[in-house]
């Protein structure tokens, strides 16, 4: 039988997840948005049925407002929730997207509660925690994407400036996914060569400028709306590793309970995704300047999380 995927959102992010699910079989795809944009939820679903012939995949795809529709699914990836525009910070987005993460965490504790979850609403390390709570889901099976796209726009604007190829460059960022994040230069390679001996210091410190800054260039350049190829495939990243036991080893925000000294909350960290969700976090020896970095990004997590009062 077919794993079945459930996207709550069918917006510019969901909408991509279910295209890149069914590209990759990935099983079978349930879009889920709200009662008055069921119909569009519906359409997607079957414009991505009728481009399965040129695809060459076969996944049944469905729109829906109803929460029974994602009853068993193995994974659930959230979206659902406002995106940044121009001038907003995703602190911005807390109270009106925490009201729609306590809706959502409502349906899918009833109906998917075996689901490994991925988090994609922002401000994420909120929405994250919000769901966990909300749910009482164990930690293994709630993650949050954002350490998944923040390394991946690190090693494309190192690969970009390098004229290197993406696939060579090797890294990590750590934290919150808000402009204190953390990319660790030390630890990041091209081809097995530290980046450290092949970048100046003014590079690398664009490369962590742009990086920490790449979801609000985005932003800028739409004017409405935030990314949504790259945190869909990222994403969707974290649900093939967990769907095919890959064990892939991926930034995510998991609940940290002791490691890097931080307790109950969720910050960005290198994961290990498996058939068991969430199987292990690695903990990185970090220098005195990293451990700041990494403090600081902690505190403003911890103070978005505490005015969700969860
Ligand atoms: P958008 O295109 O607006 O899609 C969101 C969808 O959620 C819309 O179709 C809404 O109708 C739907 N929705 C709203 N409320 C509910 C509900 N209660 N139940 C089900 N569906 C609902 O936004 P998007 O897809 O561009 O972005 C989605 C979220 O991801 C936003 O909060 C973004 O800020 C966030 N985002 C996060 C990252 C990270 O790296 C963490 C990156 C980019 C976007």
């Amino acid at each position: 039988m077919r794993k079945k995927i459930a996207l709550i959102g069918g917006g510019q992010i969901g909408q991509i997840l279910a295209m890149l699910a069914a590209q990759k079989e990935l099983g079978d795809i349930v879009i889920l948005d709200i009662p008055e944009l069921e119909n569009p939820a519906k359409g997607k679903a079957l414009d991505l049925m009728e481009m399965a012939p040129h695809g060459n995949y076969d996944a049944n795809l469905a729109g829906t407002s109803s929460y029974k529709d994602i009853e068993g699914a193995d994974v659930v990836i959230v979206t659902a929730g406002k995106p940044r525009q121009a001038g907003m910070t995703r602190e911005d987005l807390l109270a009106v997207n925490l009201q729609i993460i306590t809706a959502v965490a409502q349906g899918v504790k009833q109906y998917a509660p075996k689901a490994f979850c991925i988090i994609v609403t922002n401000p994420l390390d909120a929405m994250v925690y919000a769901f966990y709570k909300l749910t009482g889901f164990p930690k293994h099976q709630v993650v949050g994407m954002a350490g998944a796209l923040d390394t991946a726009r690190w090693k494309a604007f190192i690969a970009l400036e390098l004229g290197v190829s993406v696939t060579d460059v090797a890294g990590t960022v750590l934290g919150g996914h808000g402009p204190d994040m953390v990319p660790l230069p030390r630890l990041t390679t091209v081809g097995g060569v530290p980046l450290t001996e092949i970048a100046s210091k003014e590079q690398i410190d664009k490369f962590v400028t742009r990086t920490r800054e790449a979801g609000t260039e985005i932003v800028k350049l739409f004017g409405k709306g935030s990314a949504f190829f790259s945190p869909a495939w990222s994403a969707i990243t974290m649900a093939e590793s967990f769907l095919k036991d890959k064990h892939r080893i991926i930034a995510c925000a998991a609940l940290c309970e002791g490691e890097y000294g931080v307790k109950g909350l969720f910050i960005g960290v290198p994961c290990r995704i498996g058939a068991k969700g969430l199987e292990k976090i690695y903990e990185i020896k970090l220098t005195a300047e990293e451990s700041s970095m990494l403090q600081k990004t902690v505190g403003v997590v911890q103070k978005t999380i505490e005015e969700t009062k969860l």
